[in-house]
């Protein structure tokens, strides 16, 4: 290769690449606006606009010394891969990624039968499925805080929901939405909208992105005009669907007020387009609200229908079914074209739609939606106190619990930190309110944004994490694909302040940053909580009924309890292990040769996998988490004779 060429590498590259970026990403936008982004990729920062280079008294904050902890967890989704990231920050380290959605080798998550059970099996026994894509995490809550139990996350491929214990940092249940595609934005409700009692989370709300037909049995594939596209709510202790709404247009991302009476999610498709064109079409989309205490009524009332062979109460959210605001269980307020992001802010009086294809954000007040229900306020419309224009390509907005919003703008590659109230008082006419407080640049094309304890009514406006689309030229070359790059920024003073960059494998979307101590997890289980638990090394040893066979082994290192077993060729075997050792952080791994096998069991765990002995002969199966130092001793011989 040429010197020519070479010199051709990184930089030139990159350059090329974000000019790239933003010229692909607009064209096909109707927008009028391009001209504005095309500024020159040397010029200086436009003024306002924060250094971009990490500032020098930064390292201490995010470079934690040997044996520090990090003072926030980070609860992050992972993407593709269908697992969840927990990070400390604001170091950023990556501590633990919990198996969900796809089948984990560290854990054996998919192999064993306990993990098969949680994430559903065909009538084989084989998985049903083994791909998922997850995009948004968020906790329960109790008093407008994260409580600590759960926290849940969704699969976008196949319309899956699942829920993480935060004891034990493991997936507990999955539960697939009926009827819908493209299930996308999540949320947990943080009270119940009757009962003031209930200050904590038990419902969780789910938003479909795709319209199809209903049912989808091969019905109705040539009317799009017939597709639809439903709202779901899922019980966060049963994880059963209570309910569904039917709506018009589709939902996007999800929020949910501090009192509970209002979840909301942003719509970018009011046009019903199955084609690309069509989705755009429309000058103004919408934040489609739901009444909730009116929907359980509804279905109460025995107001719903069903859909295919689903049992799941499905009420009618349509625009046409509900123009009476005192009867309405569904209010459309229009927001400017194909919006993203839909969050609450900390003080609970606002939600926050950001304007992708339209430059704006636009802040509707809850009591004048609530009013509107009421029957108070004429025009729905009126909810909009605020629709100001903050950049290039808006998408997601977190807080700082004084009063400001970060708001991630995709095409100018920035963040912009701006102030709520001056913002209203823009819009209301005062044209010297200077909302925009500050602009920083990110690198490159900034999807979702959070804040330390953002979604909450505790927002302490400390640190601000930014997931980059794109990394280009931060990190060493490896090859075409990059990783994609998460920043993290100081926002506790008035400009926002470059941290740290962190590569991530792709693309973990959304994630959530709250305070160490509300979490108290535990690092030995409970032996009572497995009904297959072995608890006493002397329960070891092979039984057979028929061609069935059970093994039961115990762990304690640096031994199992059998040092040998024995089965015949064609037996279907039902191996049981349990972990005997209860000391924090001592976990045994059991790998088979030849048989697929290998999974893990933490202190006191006991898990159990099931296979046919279809390969006569002897099979060392060895500890493959290293737990002492007669580790490589940890064995016991499979015999399987012919
Ligand atoms: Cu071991």
């Amino acid at each position: 290769m040429s010197q020519k060429k070479d010199d051709m590498s990184t930089e030139a590259v990159g350059l090329g690449r974000r000019r790239f970026l933003n010229t692909a990403a607009l064209t096909g936008l109707t927008l009028g606006v391009a001209a504005c982004n095309d500024k020159p990729e040397t010029a200086p920062a436009a003024s306002g606009t924060s250094a971009a280079a990490p500032a020098a008294h930064a390292s201490s904050a995010t470079h934690l010394k040997p044996g520090e902890l990090d003072t926030y967890y980070g609860i992050w989704s992972g993407g593709h891969t269908g697992d969840m990231r927990i990070l400390g920050l604001p170091s950023g380290r990556e501590i633990h990624r919990i198996p969900c959605f796809v089948p984990d080798a560290l854990v054996g998550w998919g192999l064993t039968n306990e993990s098969k059970a949680v994430m559903g099996t065909k009538p084989d026994g084989s998985l049903r499925y083994t791909v998922a894509d997850t995009h948004h995490t968020h906790a329960s809550y109790k008093d407008g805080n994260y409580d600590g139990r759960y926290a849940w996350i969704n699969d976008k491929i196949n319309s899956r929901i699942a829920r993480v214990r935060l004891d034990y940092f493991v997936c507990d249940k999955i539960t697939e939405l009926p009827n819908v595609q493209g299930f996308h934005g999540i949320f947990p409700d943080k009270a119940d909208p009757v009962d003031p009692a209930i200050n904590y989370t038990t419902r969780v709300f789910c938003g479909a992105e795709f319209a199809i037909p209903l049912p989808n049995n091969g019905g109705d594939i040539n009317n799009p005009e017939k597709y639809r596209s439903m709202f779901t709510c899922v019980d966060a202790e049963s994880m059963e669907v209570r309910w569904q709404v039917l709506i018009d247009g589709n939902c996007d991302l999800t929020a949910t007020s501090y009192d509970g009476k209002l979840a909301a999610t942003n719509q970018y498709n009011i046009e019903n387009g199955v084609h690309y064109e069509d989705m755009m079409s429309s000058e103004r989309d919408a934040c489609l609200f739901f009444n909730i205490a009116r929907i359980e009524e509804a279905v109460k009332a025995g107001k719903f229908t069903t859909v295919g062979t689903s049992k799941v109460p499905v009420v009618d959210g349509t625009r046409d079914s509900n123009k009476d605001p005192k009867t309405a269980l569904t209010a459309y307020v229009s927001v400017p074209k194909n919006p993203h992001g839909v969050n609450a802010s900390p003080d609970a009086k606002y939600f926050i739609c950001a304007g992708k294809l339209s430059p704006t954000a636009t802040v509707i007040e809850l009591s004048k939606v609530l009013d509107w229900f009421d029957g108070k306020m004429e025009d729905l419309d009126k909810a909009i106190v605020a629709e100001v224009e903050i950049g290039l390509g808006p998408l997601h907005t977190a807080f700082d619990g004084r009063g400001n919003a970060y708001t991630t703008l995709f095409l100018d590659s920035q963040v912009v930190k701006w102030n709520v109230d001056a913002a209203i008082k823009f819009h209301a006419g005062d044209k010297t309110a200077k909302y925009v407080v500050d602009r920083l640049d990110v690198h490159y094309q900034p999807g979702h944004i959070n804040a330390s304890q953002s979604e909450t009514r505790a927002a302490d406006g400390k640190y601000l994490a930014v997931g980059c689309k794109f990394s280009k030229d931060r990190f060493l070359p490896v090859g075409p694909l990059h990783p994609e790059n998460e920043q993290i920024i100081d926002i506790s003073g008035d400009k926002m302040v470059l941290l740290a960059d962190h590569p991530v494998r792709g693309e973990p979307h959304d994630f959530i940053i709250f305070k160490r101590d509300l979490l108290k997890p535990k690092q030995v289980y409970d032996i009572d909580d497995f009904p297959l638990a072995i608890k006493d090394p002397k329960e070891s040893g092979v039984t057979r009924n028929g061609k069935k066979v059970t093994v039961k082994i115990t762990s304690q290192a640096p031994a199992f309890s059998l040092r040998e077993f024995t089965v015949k060729k064609g037996d279907e075997v039902t191996l049981i292990l349990t972990n005997l050792d209860k000391i924090e952080d001592l976990t045994h791994g059991f790998a088979i040769p030849k048989y697929n096998v290998n999974f893990i069991v933490n202190p006191l765990e006991t898990k159990s996998v099931t296979f046919i002995a279809d390969q006569p002969g002897v099979f060392w199966c060895y500890c493959t988490h290293f737990c002492h130092a007669l580790h490589l001793e940890m064995r016991t011989r499979m015999i399987v004779e012919a």
